[in-house]
């Protein structure tokens, strides 16, 4: 290991140690071989960082976005020249196999450029005063010292959907990463370093949520808080956060499905569920969970199903004709084979996997592409995020019956439906009740211009990414200016015209 292989917090423009003196290994999940370490923080290394962002808030505010948007385009060109080099870092850290890395390093290229783009609009309104020789606008203003709190299965875009727009927007940031995946974040740093980011707008801390989290969501400098990850920390986050009325913004997963009606063009709904379930090893908040089946076409959709499992290759995600990576530690091994058990007591029927694998010659963390049928919609297995390769087939009489399956789960991130009638596509449009609905296509694969994120217990009304990423990280300001020279008085001096 070199000095290289230590991941060390950047405070202040300045890569050090956190104040723990302690270390976590980073486990490659594909042969649990450790990479290196990463240095565990204090409340006290928080604080630091909270420090160094007030501070380089005071002067990055004034810079003119235009100005900002170019360290933001800059960082686009680093990723885009760097693409190869941080999939295969993504890869052996985080699992997933080397195309969806690539694919996700190209989803914060994205997300640079367009935020990038940012810089020359930070639309407001300007809009008629209901008085003479007066102006009314309204401006956005960046919030002040932003914590971003950020998961290990999307390591870089998410880190890209949230960074970006904070940063563009005037904002300065102090970002706890995940600790399973700490070189894709010092990666992205030291690319925003290299941009020209000056010191202290962009502050890294690495830790445990119950240190570095709980620090950054108590700290009274920090206004805002955006989060991925699971539900039951998101609830205490925004427990914590509304007793000192801090901005937060949550995404915390999905129990997505994947509607089949009758008249579905089946080898696509093939294609779509393989690629929605078992990509990223079903490790995405818009993994497909759930496939709501009509009972006609249930029997023809398992036997596809069954055809084209065994054709998924097993394996180290670096190996190119890998299709199927680890899961991200032995925790979430146990805890997927748990669900499967659950499944098995509640009546469903095995179709395919529900057992660990092991590739000739790993030692990593490998289950098996799982396919549970037969299943209701009020069992666990079809109701809590299982975040692994394990999808559960509902059987259902109708469009109806579809959506309504749909719409009973806790969630409300992800749907799809696969049908070739324009009339069930525009309902399907309208009562699918989650924050993003496909047609014809598969749960995964939102595009990073548009709002992500969900309803009911998958957030709290704020989305990443898009243009409504700006709503998250800027206040808005309504600007009045009288040039009339004398006391007008809103709604009380109204004129007679
Ligand atoms: C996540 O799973 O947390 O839509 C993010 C998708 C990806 C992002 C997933 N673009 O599947």
């Amino acid at each position: 290991m070199t000095e290289w292989d230590r991941a060390l917090n950047y405070i202040d423009g300045r890569w050090e140690e956190g104040s723990s003196g302690e270390f976590a290994e980073n486990i490659n999940p594909a042969t649990n071989e450790v990479l290196g370490t990463v240095t565990l923080s204090t409340t006290e290394d928080v604080n630091r960082a909270v420090r160094a962002a007030e501070a380089a808030f005071r002067k990055w505010r004034l810079v003119p976005a235009p100005r900002r948007a170019q360290v933001l385009y800059r960082v686009g060109e680093l990723l885009r020249q760097r693409k190869e080099q941080l999939a295969r870092i993504l890869t052996q850290e985080m699992g997933k196999v080397l195309e969806e890395a690539r694919g996700e390093v190209q989803e914060a290229i994205d997300m640079a450029f367009y935020m990038g783009g940012e810089g020359r609009r930070l639309f407001g309104q300007t809009t008629p005063s209901e008085l003479p020789n007066k102006m009314a606008l309204s401006v956005r203003e960046p919030v002040g010292v932003v914590g971003l709190i950020t998961p290990w299965n999307f390591p870089i875009a998410i880190a890209s959907w949230k960074s970006l727009p904070a940063i563009v927007a005037g904002n300065t940031v102090v970002w706890k990463p995940a600790t399973e995946t700490p070189f894709m974040a010092r990666e992205f740093v030291k690319i925003y370093e290299e941009a020209g980011l000056p010191p202290g707008v962009l502050n890294l801390v690495y830790g445990s949520g119950s240190v570095v989290g709980e620090a950054l969501v108590e700290h009274p400098g920090v206004q805002v808080i955006s989060f991925t990850g699971s539900n039951e920390v998101g609830r205490s986050i925004a427990a914590k956060a509304g007793a000192r009325l801090k901005r937060v913004s949550l995404e915390m997963g999905g129990k997505n499905a994947v509607i089949v009606m009758d008249d579905a063009n089946m080898s696509l709904a093939v294609d779509a569920i393989l690629w929605g379930a078992f990509g990223t090893t079903g490790q995405r908040c818009t993994a497909t969970s759930r496939v709501i089946v009509h009972r006609s076409v249930k029997a023809q959709l398992e036997q596809m199903l069954l055809d084209r499992i065994p054709g998924l290759p097993i394996g180290n995600g670096l190996d190119e004709h890998v299709r199927i990576g680890p899961v991200i530690n032995a925790v979430s091994l146990r805890r997927i084979h748990d669900y499967v058990q659950i499944g098995l007591q509640e009546g469903a029927r095995l179709l395919t996997g529900g057992h660990t694998v092991e590739p000739s010659g790993l030692r990593g963390f490998y289950y098996a592409p799982t396919v549970f049928t037969d299943a209701t919609a009020d069992m666990r297995i079809a109701q809590e995020e299982i975040f692994g390769p394990v999808v559960t087939l509902i059987p259902v009489d109708s469009l109806e019956d579809a959506i309504q399956v749909n719409n009973r789960v806790a969630f409300g991130l992800s749907s799809s439906i696969f049908t070739q009638d324009v009339n069930r596509v525009f309902t399907a449009m309208r009562d699918l009740d989650t924050g993003i609905v496909y047609v014809n296509a598969g749960t995964t694969g939102a595009e990073i211009h548009l709002p992500f994120g969900g309803t009911k217990g998958t957030g709290n009304g704020h989305r990443d990414s898009g243009q409504a990423a700006l709503d998250v990280f800027t206040e808005w300001k309504s600007i009045y200016v009288d040039f009339s020279g004398t006391l007008q008085r809103a709604q009380i001096d109204v004129g007679n015209v």
